[in-house]
C-alpha cells in the first residue's frame, strides 16, 4: 500500500494530523481505519466515554457490502465469529406470516451483529493500531474549513484547550453533532420528513422466539422482532409520538407486543428507548474541506435497517477520494463525494419510507390499512415484488467509488 507523502511539520507538530474526524460512531471509526489502512494520518474526537460509545444501543443488522468493508480494514474477526448469518425476513399480517428468502432472490445474505459491538471491536482496532482517539472532549468546534488550514479546537478531558491542525475535516459527528450546523445554513439543501409516531425499543434477555426477524403489520400498529444472539431478543413497538417510557411498564410492553407479533419469548429488559421516525438529508455533503458523513448528513427511518450502513458507505466513498489525494494531489474525487455517496442516500431514504408506509399505522384511515394489505398479499404471491423488495434490504451492490 503506497503511503501518504511524509510532511515534515506532521514530524514536530503535535496537535496536527491529515484528516481530522470528529465522532467516534461507525462512520467515523470506519473511516479512521480506511485512512490508517491507506498511511494516511487521523485523530478522532469525541463528546462521550468509551463506555458510553461501547454500550450504546442502536442498530442490529448489517448488509453484506458493510460487512465486506469491516473485513477490508481488519475488523471483522468477531463478527466473522459470533454475527448471525440471516438469509430472509418474515413479514407478518393478520396472524400469519410468509418468509421472504433473500439469499435465494438475491443471491446476498444480511448478518445481525449489534453496533455497539462493531464500535467496541473498531475501537480495539485503532488503540491496537495507534491511532488517538480522544474521548470525552467538550466544546467541539470546527474552523477555517473554507481555507486551506481547517482546525478542531475542544477541550480535552482534562480541561486543556486543544486545537488540532489538519487538511481535511470528516464531519462523523451524528445528527445533533457541531458540523452540519457549522455550515451557512444558505450553503446547504435540507430535505426532511418527520413521521407522527416513534419506536419503543426494547433489549431482553430472552431467546429469540423466531429464527429470522419478524416485521409485522397489526391493527395496533407496527412491531419488529429483532435479536442480538441466540439468548438475547431486540424488539420494536410503533408508539405514539407524545408517549414517554413512564407510560410502557414491562408487562404492557409484552402484552403489546405479543398481541402484534404472536408468541414472544420473555425475559429481564436489559435497555429500554424512545426514538422518533424522521427522513432528513442535506446536500451537498461536503463544504470547503468539512465532509459529512453518516447521520451526520441524513437520516432514515429504522425501518429499512439502513443508517448504520449508509454510514459506512459514505466513508468508504470518502476514504476512497482522501486516498486519492494523497497519492496523487488530485482534488476531482474529494470533488465528487456528495454526488455519488447521495446517490445511495436517496435509494435508501426510498426504501425506508417504502418499509415504513406499508408496516406502520399511517393514521390515515380504513382505506390506506386496506392498501397496505393489498400490497403485502402481493408481496407474498409475487416473485417480482419481493425480489423489488429483497434487492434493497440486503443492499445493491456497492457502486465503485469513482
Ligand atoms: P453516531 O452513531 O450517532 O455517532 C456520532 C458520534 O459523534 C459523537 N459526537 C461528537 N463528538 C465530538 N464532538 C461533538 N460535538 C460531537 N457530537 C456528537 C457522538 O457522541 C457519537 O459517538 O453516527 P454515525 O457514526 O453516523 O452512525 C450512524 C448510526 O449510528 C445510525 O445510522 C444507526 O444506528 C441507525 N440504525 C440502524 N442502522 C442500520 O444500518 N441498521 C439497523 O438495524 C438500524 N437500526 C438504527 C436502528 C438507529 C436506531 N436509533 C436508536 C436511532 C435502530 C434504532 C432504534
Ligand atoms: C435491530 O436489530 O436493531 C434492527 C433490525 C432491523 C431494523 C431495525 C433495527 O429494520
Amino acid at each position: 500500500m503506497q503511503r501518504a507523502p511524509f510532511r515534515w511539520q506532521d514530524a514536530w507538530v503535535p496537535n496536527r494530523t491529515q484528516v481530522g474526524i470528529v465522532g467516534a460512531g461507525p462512520a467515523g471509526l470506519t473511516l479512521a481505519l480506511l485512512l490508517h489502512q491507506a498511511g494516511i494520518g487521523c485523530a478522532v474526537v469525541e463528546t462521550g466515554t468509551r463506555d458510553y460509545v461501547e454500550n450504546r444501543v442502536r442498530a442490529g443488522l448489517l448488509e453484506q457490502n458493510t460487512v465486506d468493508v469491516l473485513r477490508q480494514v481488519g475488523a471483522a474477526a468477531r463478527l466473522e465469529r459470533e454475527g448471525l448469518d440471516h438469509t430472509g425476513v418474515y413479514l407478518r399480517f393478520q396472524g400469519r406470516q410468509f418468509h421472504v428468502d433473500m439469499l435465494r432472490l438475491t443471491g446476498r445474505k444480511i448478518t445481525i451483529y449489534g453496533q455497539q459491538e462493531v464500535v467496541k471491536d473498531e475501537i480495539a482496532a485503532l488503540l491496537e493500531r495507534g491511532v488517538p482517539i480522544h474521548f470525552e472532549v467538550q466544546d467541539t468546534a470546527v474552523h477555517d474549513f473554507e481555507s486551506e488550514h481547517p482546525r478542531i479546537i475542544y477541550r480535552t478531558r482534562d480541561g486543556d484547550d486543544a486545537d488540532l491542525h489538519c487538511d481535511f475535516i470528516a464531519g462523523c459527528d451524528g445528527f445533533h453533532g457541531v458540523c452540519r450546523p457549522s455550515i451557512p445554513p444558505d450553503e446547504l439543501g435540507v430535505r426532511e420528513l418527520v413521521y407522527p409516531f416513534s419506536w419503543l425499543g426494547i433489549l431482553a434477555e430472552a431467546p429469540p422466539s423466531t429464527d429470522e426477524l419478524i416485521y409485522a403489520w397489526h391493527e395496533n400498529g407496527f412491531a419488529l422482532h429483532s435479536m442480538r444472539s441466540p439468548t438475547v431478543s431486540r424488539l420494536y413497538l410503533q408508539v405514539p409520538n407524545d408517549t414517554s417510557l413512564e407510560d410502557w411498564p414491562d408487562d404492557r410492553i409484552w402484552e403489546e407486543l405479543e398481541r402484534r407479533i404472536g408468541r414472544v419469548n420473555t425475559g429481564p429488559i436489559s435497555d429500554k428507548g424512545i426514538t422518533p421516525l424522521r427522513s432528513f438529508v442535506c446536500e451537498p455533503m461536503q463544504y470547503g474541506r468539512l465532509f459529512l458523513a453518516g447521520d451526520a448528513a441524513h437520516i432514515v427511518p429504522p425501518t429499512g435497517a439502513k443508517g448504520l450502513n449508509l454510514a459506512v458507505n459514505d466513508v468508504r466513498i470518502l476514504g476512497s477520494a482522501l486516498r486519492r489525494y494523497y497519492e496523487h494531489g488530485s482534488t476531482e474525487a474529494l470533488d465528487g463525494y456528495s454526488t455519488v455517496a447521495v446517490r445511495r442516500v436517496w435509494r435508501a431514504q426510498d426504501f425506508s419510507n417504502y418499509m415504513t408506509q406499508l408496516l406502520h399505522d399511517l393514521g390515515d384511515g380504513a382505506f390506506g390499512r386496506q392498501l397496505q394489505l393489498a400490497r403485502l398479499q402481493y408481496l407474498g404471491r409475487s416473485e417480482a415484488a419481493a425480489t423489488s423488495l429483497a434487492e434493497n434490504y440486503v443492499g445493491l451492490p456497492a457502486e465503485p467509488e469513482f
